[in-house]
């Protein structure tokens, strides 16, 4: 790392040296050993198809559980905790994907489809809801300036706390770290799971006691349909039926290929498993002619304040083989490896799920909450998520007797609705033609 140390100024010393003093090398030198065992990972995981409660299930009394959640909103117990930390360069944009424009007919960003779902529900409950967004060392001054750029989109700023995730080395083949510059070690955001450690050395944790929080509605800040705030969701999470600790949703998967976690038991409890670190065998599995492991994970969750603090942030950290440019030692080059040429860190939070006494999985409709923003083109990008919010404005509107033509461009603000109840108790046009963009 101090290769070209003579060759640096004074400033630049100083920030190579501060960068140093930084890394944890007790936890790096533990990875690099882990590092060794990846080649004969083994490759087959342990595990079996996961239960979850549909919301289906005549047996539950969904009603209840809405009002129990509904109160417990009222009562000022519930957080928005989104991560939007990814470095995105899936979807080929270059500031934060919170910045991205999402919605079909006005363009709203991810951040304003969130933070609008926040205020509905603020108005409709009549209580602060705060919104927790965990950014990166290197879209946290960006993300920050949008937000207030943008007046909050309507948020109090004093409700909205953005706090960095963390970095850590990768190491090249010979367990060794990589230069980025001559005077910058080579790092990575920590992965989502740096959320735990995150939340613990920012304060936020302590943040949320003052407010007395009980749970946090954690979304990713790629998928402008998930119910941020979910009164159902809540109560069943609060209910007999989970451990109040963690409680998931998971959608039926599309197919064996979906690129999504899926839902397992592992050693008794519940866990999520990667889509990568399933064999082929495990992700096409049937049973009773249906994918064993149908369970999708779409990476909503609610987690209580009390279990994040307890969690203590030890979660296993993942291993990928990753093509990382950084200043080759031999030829005093920068160079853009073609081949995966090192071993990126990080965590995920799902590894939490096995950590809470009763996790349970709720399944919710694809239609209603599933539509990412991952991709530039092709699935899981722009286009098919605005086709998906499109559809499913217009089922909500055909639901409450609207005569809507398929081909038409319709979005419902989160400002006006955030289910088809709230539909119901607001004027509506009699009929969509299929030549008309309609924004209600
Ligand atoms: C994630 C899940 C997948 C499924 C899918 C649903 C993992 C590894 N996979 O796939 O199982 O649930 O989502 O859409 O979780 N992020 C950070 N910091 C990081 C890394 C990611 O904030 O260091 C955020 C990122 O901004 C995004 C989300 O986490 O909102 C997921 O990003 P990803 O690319 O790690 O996972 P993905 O989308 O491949």
């Amino acid at each position: 790392m101090l290769q070209y140390w003579d060759e640096l100024d004074t400033q630049s010393k100083a920030k190579l040296l501060k960068q140093i003093e930084s890394i944890d090398f007790d936890l790096f030198n533990h990875l690099v050993e882990s590092t060794r065992c990846i080649e004969n990972k083994t490759s087959e995981i342990e595990m079996s198809p996961s239960p979850f409660i549909s919301l289906e299930d005549s047996s539950v009394d969904w009603n209840a559980l809405t009002r129990t959640g509904e109160a417990m909103i009222r009562q000022g117990k519930l957080g928005v905790l989104t991560v939007a930390g990814g470095q995105g360069t899936r979807l080929g944009w270059s500031g934060p994907k919170g910045t991205f424009p999402a919605t079909p007919v006005t363009g709203k960003s991810l951040f304003q489809v969130i933070a609008e779902q926040i205020l509905f529900a603020s108005q409709k409950y009549d209580v602060k809801i705060p919104w927790y967004i965990m950014t990166s060392i290197e879209n946290d001054q960006i993300t920050r300036s949008f937000l207030l750029d943008n007046n909050c989109f309507g948020l109090d700023r004093t409700d909205i706390f953005i706090f960095p995730q963390g970095v850590i080395p990768a190491v090249d083949e010979n367990g060794k770290m990589l230069l980025a510059e001559k005077d910058v070690v080579f790092t990575n955001p920590d992965g989502h799971g740096g959320v735990i450690s995150a939340l613990n050395r920012s304060g936020a944790l302590e943040e949320m006691a003052s407010r007395s929080l009980e749970h946090l509605s954690y979304v990713q800040v790629d998928n402008p349909l998930i119910k941020v705030v979910d009164p159902t969701f809540l109560g069943l999470h609060c209910s007999d039926h989970s451990s109040g600790e963690v409680t998931s949703k998971c959608v039926t998967k599309s197919g064996p290929d979906e690129r999504v976690g899926v839902f397992c038991k592992r050693g008794g409890s519940i866990n999520i498993v990667e889509y990568i670190d399933m064999t082929v065998e495990q992700t096409h599995e049937l049973k009773d002619g249906q994918l064993a492991y149908c369970c999708g994970s779409i990476a909503a969750h609610l987690f209580s304040t009390s279990f994040i603090k307890n969690a203590a942030g030890d979660l296993p950290w993942h291993i990928s083989h990753k093509s990382i440019p950084h200043f080759d030692s031999t030829t005093g080059n920068k160079v853009s490896p073609a081949e995966p040429n090192a071993y990126k860190f990080e965590r995920f939070v799902f590894d939490l799920l096995p950590l809470a006494s009763n996790s349970i999985v709720m399944q919710t409709k694809r239609e209603e909450e599933f539509a990412p923003i991952k991709n530039a083109q092709g699935i899981d990008s722009a286009q098919t998520s605005m086709k998906l919010q499109c559809d499913r404005a217009i089922a909500w509107l055909r639901a409450c007797g609207v005569d809507v033509s398929e081909e038409a461009m319709v979005e419902i603000s989160p400002t006006t609705a955030a289910s088809i109840e709230d539909i119901r108790e607001i004027e509506l046009p009699t009929e969509i033609g299929s030549d008309e963009v309609v924004s209600l």
